[in-house]
Parts: C-alpha cells; structure tokens; sequence
C-alpha cells in the first residue's frame, strides 16, 4: 500500500512507494514537490572555501589544474557532505570550466576569479568559441563518475553558469560590478550580443549534458550577475537563451534549479525558462518570492551568508523564519542566498544542518 504523508503545506496526500537512491532522496523529491522527511538542505559554494582540509588539499595546485584532476574534483565534493551531512553534494568545478574547454584563453586567478586573456568583441572571437562535447571535459566525466559510486544515496548536483553570466565574464575580461560593457554591447550590438549568448547557451547545455549522463541527479543554472538587468531587457535578451539551455534537458529526468543574486524583480520571468526550482537569494522573504513565482515550483535559499558570521541564537532565528516563510511555498530547499563566504566557520554551517533537519523533520507516523 502506498505510505501516506504531509507535503510542504502538511496536506496529507497518497505517496508513490519509495524507491531509494538519490532519486528518491530528501532534496530530489522536494525539487520535484514531493512528500519529504525533512527540508533538505544543503550550500551554494559549500565545496571549497571555508573548510581548512580544501585549502590543505588545493595548497599547491591552481584552481583550473584542481577541476582537471578528477582524484581532486572527487575528494573536494565530498569533503562538506563528510563534514556537515548536507542533503545533497555540488560537483567542485567553476562555470568557466566549459568555456575554456572551448577554446577561450582563461585563468582563475586566486583572490580575483575568472581572467580572460583577450576579451569578446567581436563576430570573429564568438566565433573562435567552439561547440563542445564529452571529450573536451573528459575529466567531468570521469569524476562525476566516480562520485556517483562514492556517494551511494545522497545526490550529485551538477552545474553550468548561465549565458549571461559567462558573457558577462568574456566581455569584461573578468569580474565587473556594474558589468558596463556587456550592457554597453547588448545594447548597442543586439546581434552580436545574441549570437554570444546563443553560443554560451550551446556550451553550458553541452555541459550539463555531459555531467547528467555520467549520473549527476539535478543540475543547477547559474545566472549569479542577472540581478544587474530590468525585467523588460532580461526578457529580451536573456530569457531566451537560458530557456534554451533549460528546455534543452526538459527530457533529460532530472530536476533544474535556475538561481541568480537580486534578481527580486526577476523571479516571475525566470520562472517561466522551465526549471523546476527556482532559487532565491535574501533580499526576497520566500513567501514573497513564492507569489511571484507561481505554485509550479520549488523554492531554494535562502539565508544571507553574511548572518553565518553573526552570534548563534542570530543565526538560530534566522533559520527559523526562513523556514516559516518557506511553508508557503510548494516545496522548499533549504541554502544560503548565495554562495558560503571564506571567512565562514565550517562549525556554524554543520549546525545549520542539523537545526534545518530538526526544526523540519515530520512525525515518522506520516512517513
Ligand atoms: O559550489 C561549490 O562549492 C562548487 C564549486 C564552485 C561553483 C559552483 C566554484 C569553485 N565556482 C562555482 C560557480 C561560480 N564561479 C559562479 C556561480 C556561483 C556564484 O555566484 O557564486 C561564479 C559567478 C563563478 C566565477 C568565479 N570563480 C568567481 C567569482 C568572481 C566574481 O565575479 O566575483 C571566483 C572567485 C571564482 C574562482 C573559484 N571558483 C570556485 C572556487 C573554489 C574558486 C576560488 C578559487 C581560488 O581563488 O583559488
């Protein structure tokens, strides 16, 4: 018989019989809006950055080497879900993995990020951008591979930035804060502008592609600097490309979560480019977000990173009312509202975990 259950808004509801694996884990089934145990919960950024045994292990190896050896790829993905027993694992790349399998002349230089040797601007130069396949990112392949044995249960997240962030990134020559030239060529060189991110909608789909067949169980979309765009230019030159990348896994089976920072005036339109779970960052309250959004998604997020430096019982209330305003939403995964700041103490983030999981956990009975 099939178990009966409370989903998110705790209406009882008849429930498919489990299956096991990460599929039918906690955070896959809440991406799909299903019955869960617990609100999983896991952190944007969590491979990497706060925790001593990644800086030990990356002491001596450059960032792009690091996505390349698929030994460090393995053991840095697992480290945060061994620490902190997050829902769910983030493979440890960088979007800009793809884009120079590509072909583009690019170095992650530490303390900055993402360099690129000599910016897009031209029709020429996206044209040097080439098509990728498996091959190209072999080394993505091998790992997610290998981390699908290590992990057993728990999911692989996969990722891929999304066009406009790459672009932004290609046509800066790397990190902007107002990222002026990109708007400056999507303005005054709408073809231009919509032959590159054509283009880097090739390569991120091509990518995420790769990392779903090896066997990653969702993927995530990341179109971090949208937030800098109005509603009406992201519809026009945004929104199409990244539909493409989404609507290019619609038969893929498994969950997109599509995410960018300030993108509260954005959470309609990025809704409707076909991902499951929309995640949002902390200016938005999630029951505000929900009602932009619409009832056909999950929620991600959504506690500002800077509040995991503040004192515990900060920390503790924080974490509560995300996730009261996250009962209104169909299904919610619990995250940060952008990625784990450096200078996180990896203690508070284990906590965190285990408070989300207990302040969440529903009556075995319903189970
Ligand atoms: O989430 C994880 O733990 C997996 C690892 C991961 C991910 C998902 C890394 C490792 N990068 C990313 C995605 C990524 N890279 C994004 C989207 C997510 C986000 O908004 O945080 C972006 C915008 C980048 C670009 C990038 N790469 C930056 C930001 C620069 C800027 O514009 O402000 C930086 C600093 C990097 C380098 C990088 N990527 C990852 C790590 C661990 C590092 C630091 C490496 C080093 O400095 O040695």
């Amino acid at each position: 018989m099939a178990a009966m259950t409370t989903d998110n808004t705790g209406t009882a509801r008849d429930d498919a019989p489990r299956t096991g694996g990460p599929a039918d884990s906690p955070f896959v089934r809440a991406c799909r809006r299903r019955p869960v145990p617990h609100t999983p919960v896991w952190f944007m950024r969590q491979a990497g950055r706060s925790l001593p045994e990644y800086r030990e292990i990356r002491a001596n190896v450059a960032m792009l080497e690091s996505c390349r050896r698929p030994d460090l790829v393995t053991e840095i993905t697992l480290q945060p879900v061994r620490r902190h027993g997050v829902d769910a694992a983030i493979l440890f790349s960088d979007i800009v993995v793809p884009v120079a399998a590509a072909g583009v002349d690019l170095d992650i230089v530490p303390g900055t990020g993402p360099v690129v040797a000599e910016p897009v601007r031209t029709a020429a130069d996206v044209q040097r951008i080439r098509p990728i396949d498996r091959d190209d990112v072999a080394y993505v392949d091998e790992a997610v591979r290998m981390l699908v044995r290590e992990l057993g249960d728990t999911p692989l997240i996969g990722f891929a930035g999304a066009p406009f962030t790459l672009a932004s990134y290609l046509i800066e020559g790397g990190p902007s804060r107002t990222h002026a030239k990109t708007k400056a060529l999507m303005y005054g060189e709408p073809e231009l502008w919509h032959a590159l991110a054509g283009r880097l909608a090739e390569v991120a789909l091509a990518f995420l592609r790769v990392q779903i067949e090896a066997g990653v169980s969702a993927v995530q979309l990341f179109d971090s600097w949208a937030g800098a765009l109005s509603e009406a230019d992201y519809r026009r030159f945004v929104l199409p490309h990244s539909t493409a990348v989404l609507a290019g896994l619609a038969d893929a089976g498994v969950p997109r979560i599509h995410f960018g920072v300030g993108t509260a005036e954005l959470l309609g339109a990025m809704g409707e480019a076909g991902a499951e779970v929309i995640g949002v960052d902390w200016r938005t309250p999630l029951d505000v977000a929900t009602r932009r959004i619409g009832p056909e998604h999950a929620v991600q997020g959504n506690l500002d990173p800077c509040v995991l430096l503040a004192p515990w019982p900060v920390v503790e209330a924080e974490v509560r009312r995300i996730l009261d305003q996250g009962r209104a939403a169909p299904a919610h995964v619990f995250n940060l509202g952008h990625g784990v700041l450096p200078e996180t103490d990896p203690e508070v983030l284990t906590r965190v975990v285990a408070l989300v999981h207990e302040l969440s956990a529903r009556p075995a009975d319903q189970d």
